[in-house]
């Protein structure tokens, strides 16, 4: 397997709208970022993914771009840019841009062109369609409600939108737009970016015979998902993209993959498919999903998890790479979602996650907060919201489908706001993230939890999350070893062995609140165990045969 620095990496997420406000308008920028950078350095990662900073309306907080050349006025200048870029290679980090190009805003010259006239030379940068009989011209569904089709009464005609009606999908049919795609590419790329996160990437090539989607029983929308997710082109595309954009330079890439399976991950990240470096895949985040999706969540096991990540790690073992990740800004807190966030056990379970996450084979990404043990968020009124997603399925989802009691069960659960409120650096007012007003509320548990605090405690996460990525560093078992499960089908445990030559790691990992007891398969041979981390004291000389299990409990030894 070909060793590279992006295996080796470390990656952070920062959503720049909610990270550090330095000018006093409520909202997070680049001067806000670039101070920020010693914490960053501090904690030890190596890359940031930076989420879009291109001009844009904010229909979708930035994923609907109006100018990929140009810096959103909300974030900065462009000399505000260079000068992050500029600081964070002087810190040692790589950064990686969020790149949009399934769709643009609608406010971007090209789409304004485009819907002008049907001759424009811009019209095929989009695509349009007629409908029939005065229907769309098919009954897909949109990610954030209503028809994937919006038509425009200048030329009589549908264009397609998978997201908000404000973010038309390109057409990358067109060679003319492929090109001004790798232009721009290079563009970034030639001022020193490392590297892209690649949006709904998986979603730029469709069926363009454009069928009905399956409707489901008593669905107002088909579902259109198999006929652009995966589609007939994509591998050309991407084989393309690479060619044009991305092999000239030494950057990392990774495909950001709703509906990805393992099968087609192999092809995608393959090191001799000269695609993508890795990309995020979904299972794992829609378990739970209930007949409305997301906004009605039910249980979820732990032996499921167990199995996507097991298909996960064995299905690209020795293929290609895996992208590590419990959230994002599309993604409630991981300590919510996976953990317990309870003030009991909220720290301990934290650490315990963080413990299972990062003994994984693949790069694993903190999103920002996570480092601090940031938490979901409980809004009173909808009025607080500023998410497009949650507040279009609130507005679409009461109260035929859901009732107001059950969809806030959902938005608290689920809402991607509860990781897009304010970045609690301190215990003074709006958590220190702006001296303003808020573009959205701080959570109101800023004075308990913050980095601050977190910096003045050297049993905190930060401190834990910083001794994971050291461990990384250090010890190649944990970037390269093999992969094994453990007691797979236990409901509580999580077990798993990493192997390079020598080199083994035992990882135990309590996704539960009880006691349960740890046996230790029989085929399991050492002579010696270390502890490596662990979030609770434990006794070196104990025997490590059999043992209970504290609440969230997670060891890691190195077997000898
Ligand atoms: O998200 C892709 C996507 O599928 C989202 O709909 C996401 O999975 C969903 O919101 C989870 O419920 C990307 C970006 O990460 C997201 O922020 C954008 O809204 C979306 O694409 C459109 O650009
Ligand atoms: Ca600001």
């Amino acid at each position: 397997m070909e060793k590279t620095w992006w295996k080796e990496s470390v990656i952070y997420q920062i959503y720049p709208r909610s990270f550090n406000d330095s000018n006093g308008d409520g909202i997070g920028d680049l001067k806000g970022i670039t101070e920020k950078l010693p914490y960053l350095s501090k904690l030890g990662i190596d890359v940031i993914w930076l989420s879009p900073v291109y001009k844009s309306p904010n229909d979708d907080n930035g994923y609907d771009i109006s100018d990929y050349r140009n810096i959103m006025d909300d974030f900065g200048t462009m000399e505000d840019f260079d000068e992050m870029l500029e600081e964070a290679h002087k810190h040692g980090l790589k950064i990686m841009m969020d790149l949009v190009v399934n769709h643009s805003s609608d406010e971007h010259e090209w789409f304004q062109q485009s819907k002008s006239s049907k001759d424009n030379p811009y019209r095929d940068y989009y695509i349009w369609k007629k409908g029939e009989n005065g229907q769309p011209p098919t009954n897909w569904g949109a990610a954030f409600g209503g028809s994937v089709w919006e038509y425009d009464e200048t030329t009589g005609e549908y264009f397609l939108h998978l997201f908000s009606k404000k973010q038309p999908d390109l057409n990358w049919e067109n060679p003319v737009l492929r090109q001004e795609v790798y232009e721009m590419m290079r563009y970034w790329l030639d001022k020193g970016i490392d590297g892209f996160r690649m949006d709904v990437v998986n979603f730029i090539s469709k069926d363009t015979s454009y069928p009905e989607g399956e409707k489901a029983e008593g669905a107002l929308y088909g579902n259109g998902g198999p006929h652009f997710m995966n589609g007939p082109r994509i591998h050309e595309f991407l084989q393309e993209m690479n060619r044009e954009a991305l092999s000239n330079y030494d950057t990392i890439t990774v495909g950001e993959m709703p509906g990805v399976n393992v099968e087609q991950g192999k092809l995608y990240t393959g090191e001799t498919r000269n695609e993508l470096n890795m990309v995020f895949h979904f299972e794992h985040v829609g378990l739970g999903d209930g007949k409305h999706g997301k906004w009605d969540p039910q249980e979820w096991k732990l032996t499921d998890l167990k199995e996507i990540f097991t298909k996960w790690q064995k299905g690209l073992e020795n293929e290609g790479w895996n992208s590590l990740y419990w959230s994002n800004h599309d993604q409630p807190r991981g300590i919510s979602r996976w953990g317990n966030d309870s003030d009991e056990y909220r720290v301990i379970s934290g650490k315990m996650i963080a413990t299972c996450l990062h003994m994984m084979q693949g790069t694993p990404y903190i999103y920002q907060g996570e480092e601090i043990g940031m938490t979901n968020v409980k809004f009173e009124s909808i009025e607080d919201y500023r998410d497009i997603e949650t507040l279009n399925a609130y507005r679409d989802l009461t109260p035929n489908f859901l009732s107001y009691d059950e969809i806030f069960k959902g938005i608290y659960e689920r809402s991607r706001d509860n990781a897009r409120t304010p970045i609690q650096w301190d215990a003074s007012e709006n958590a220190g993230f702006t001296d303003g007003t808020p573009w959205i509320n701080v959570n109101s548990n800023y004075k308990e939890i913050n980095a601050e605090a977190v910096l003045a405690d050297k049993d905190s996460i930060f401190y834990y999350y910083q001794k994971l990525i050291q461990l990384r560093k250090k010890n190649e078992v944990i970037v390269y070893g093999t992969y094994d499960i453990l007691h797979e089908d236990d409901e509580q445990i999580y077990a798993f062995t990493r192997t390079l030559g020598e080199d083994k790691l035992l990882v135990i990992c309590n996704f539960s609140e009880d006691t349960p007891e740890f046996v230790l398969p029989k085929n399991i041979e050492f002579s010696a165990n270390e502890v490596l981390i662990s979030n609770y004291h434990v006794d070196e000389a104990q025997a490590i045969d059999r043992f209970t299990l504290k609440p969230y409990e997670a060891r890691v030894y190195r077997l000898t």
